[in-house]
């Protein structure tokens, strides 16, 4: 399957204004790769897949997670990280994407996770600030994100963190661990 065989396939997932999101994401991605020395084919891949099972419905998502070898404990957790991981999961599957570093990116750009790679930290960022997201803090973000990946990711998981807790939701522990985590290796 070549690239724009690819982009379509991606495309037909998802309505029209999750796709302009996920365009965002892409050039934000390659942007970001080659700002902080990133692969921009990864990072484009990675950011063109990130949200593939985005917009399925639910009880699909939910039927892979229980039948394939996926963390069950994502069930008991907000639907809104099932995504990542059975993203992963369907695209290794329908288009053979088997570059595990892709694939991780993918996996965690909701989440976090301690250690996380360049491509990791990429989407993860790209995610937050491409440019059709709003939310308060966006701009810091973008700001932050001219100079320093890590300090504008680890503000991006303290406003995501900050959110939950405001309302009431549960905070899944990679988040936290990958916001601790970033906090104790920024130098
Ligand atoms: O898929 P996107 O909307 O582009 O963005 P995303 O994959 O980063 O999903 C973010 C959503 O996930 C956001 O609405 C907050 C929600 N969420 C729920 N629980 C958690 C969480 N996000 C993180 N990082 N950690 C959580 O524990
Ligand atoms: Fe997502
Ligand atoms: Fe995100
Ligand atoms: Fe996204």
């Amino acid at each position: 399957m070549n690239r724009e065989e690819l982009i379509e396939a991606t495309r037909r997932q998802m309505p029209e204004k999750r796709w302009r999101h996920v365009q965002g994401v892409v050039d934000t991605a390659v942007e970001l790769a080659d700002r902080f020395g990133g692969n921009r084919d990864q990072a484009w891949l990675a950011a063109l897949l990130h949200d593939y099972t985005k917009a399925w419905a639910t009880d699909r998502m939910e039927r892979i997670l229980r039948e394939e070898e996926l963390p069950k404990e994502l069930l008991e957790h907000d639907k809104e990280l099932w995504h990542a991981h059975v993203g992963a999961w369907v695209v290794r599957r329908e288009h053979g994407i088997d570059d595990e570093e892709v694939l991780d990116a993918i996996r965690y750009h909701t989440s976090g996770r301690e250690r996380m790679t360049l491509l990791d930290k990429i989407v993860c960022l790209a995610d937050y600030i491409e440019p059709s997201r709003s939310f308060p803090g966006v701009d810091r973000l973008r700001e932050l994100a001219k100079t320093n990946l890590d300090d504008a990711l680890l503000a991006g998981f303290d406003g995501t963190i900050r959110a939950l807790v405001e309302q009431g939701k549960v905070i899944f522990p990679l988040t936290v661990l990958a916001r601790n985590d970033l906090l104790l290796t920024i130098r």
